[in-house]
């Protein structure tokens, strides 16, 4: 032993003694969950957060992103439990698929509730801004997972092989493929219909083999790039409840995490909100969106939806204030059954940010 220290000094360092105090360890990779495919708006926001983490933390957060919900074998709704713990890292997640676990999480699927403003748009960042947000938020966080930021993946529209639908008896006795989600089955009995659960990694042969009449999703971010005309002909726009999405990571995984990466990640998923926000929207607002991603470099091929569904041929109803007001007493008694389960304070909140911006 010719040099002792040395020798010591190496030891150590073999050892991780001496590494850096702000060095956590961090994984090679970090899975990020999406429930649909890579082309849908949902998709394309979670590749978008990624690559952007990517190139700001210069590769030391290195996130791919598994669609068409591989990580939890296609079962949607155990997202949530999978993120507590930590097989999956990272879920761009649905209120829907998380709401069986955390009831606040109904509020955006309370029928006509948001739309029911004179902007829904507005009426939605409204909520995610105010305190019904943050109560939102709270309700996540209080699973034991960590609250990044809102995304969108838009208002839901109905679409049918059987149709025009312009009141609630034409609905009667349609099978409409819908999520597991409870709240949905008690919407579509109370419209007439004959909702059945099933998962979205199936609900597309479904919609082949002609097992159900038609679905519900959001038009820029799920039917367009599905190309839903190939199976449903009848556009029903109604916007009668929204998903937003949320970013979320699991809390061991954000500890780990420098100071200067998770500020990176916050501003990566502030990003990730307006792109996602603005593919969701575009074409439906006053042209923000557009002007959003026309500066950021990122126009997707689709910029009128209405437009393109005309042409592939589908018939679009677009609801008429009186329309909706029949649809809406129609559903007045799931209001008040999930305004109780959601809590009435949290009801209350979401009515009053709404307000305070229209
Ligand atoms: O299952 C659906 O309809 C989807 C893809 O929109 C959700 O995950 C909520």
């Amino acid at each position: 032993m010719k040099n002792p220290v040395r020798t010591v000094l190496l030891a150590a360092i073999c050892l991780g003694l001496l590494s850096a105090p702000a060095a956590a360890a961090y994984k090679n990779e970090y899975k990020l969950s999406v429930v649909p495919s890579a082309t849908s708006g949902w998709g394309l926001t979670g590749t978008y957060f990624a690559d952007q983490v990517r190139e700001r933390t210069q590769g030391r957060v290195n996130i791919k992103v598994y669609f068409g919900a591989q990580l939890m074998a296609g079962k949607q709704t155990s997202e949530l439990l999978l993120v507590r713990r930590g097989a999956i890292d990272f879920a761009l997640a649905s209120t829907i698929n998380w709401s069986p676990q955390i009831e606040e999480l109904n509020l955006p699927a309370l029928p006509f509730f948001i739309a029911n403003n004179p902007d829904r748009y507005k009426a939605m960042d409204a909520i995610e801004a105010g305190k019904s947000g943050k109560m939102l938020e709270a309700a996540i966080e209080k699973t034991g997972v960590k609250f990044l930021g809102w995304s969108e993946n838009g208002f839901r529209e109905l679409t049918t092989s059987k149709g025009p639908i312009n009141k609630p008896e034409d609905m009667k006795g349609m099978k409409l493929r819908v999520c597991g989600t409870p709240i949905f089955a008690d919407i579509f009995t109370a419209l007439g219909s004959n909702p059945q659960a099933i998962n979205w990694s199936e609900a597309v042969t479904g919609f082949q083999q002609g097992i159900v009449d038609g679905q519900e999703n959001p038009t820029n971010g799920i039917n367009i790039p599905l190309q839903i005309w190939t199976w449903h002909k009848y556009h029903t726009d109604w916007h009668y409840m929204i998903d937003p999405l949320f970013l979320t990571v699991n809390d061991k995984v954000w500890k780990s995490f420098s100071a200067e990466d998770q500020k990176i990640i916050l501003d990566c998923a502030k990003d990730a909100e307006k792109y996602g926000k603005a593919l969701s929207r575009l074409g439906f607002d006053d042209g923000s969106a557009l002007r959003y991603l026309e500066s950021i470099g990122m126009v997707p091929a689709v910029t009128d939806p209405y437009k393109v569904m005309e042409e592939k041929g589908m018939t679009v109803t677009r609801f008429t204030p009186e329309q909706i007001a029949e649809f809406y007493k129609a559903t007045q008694g799931v209001r008040d059954t999930w305004t109780t389960k959601i809590g009435v304070e949290l009801v209350k909140a979401a009515e009053e940010d709404m307000k305070a911006a229209q």
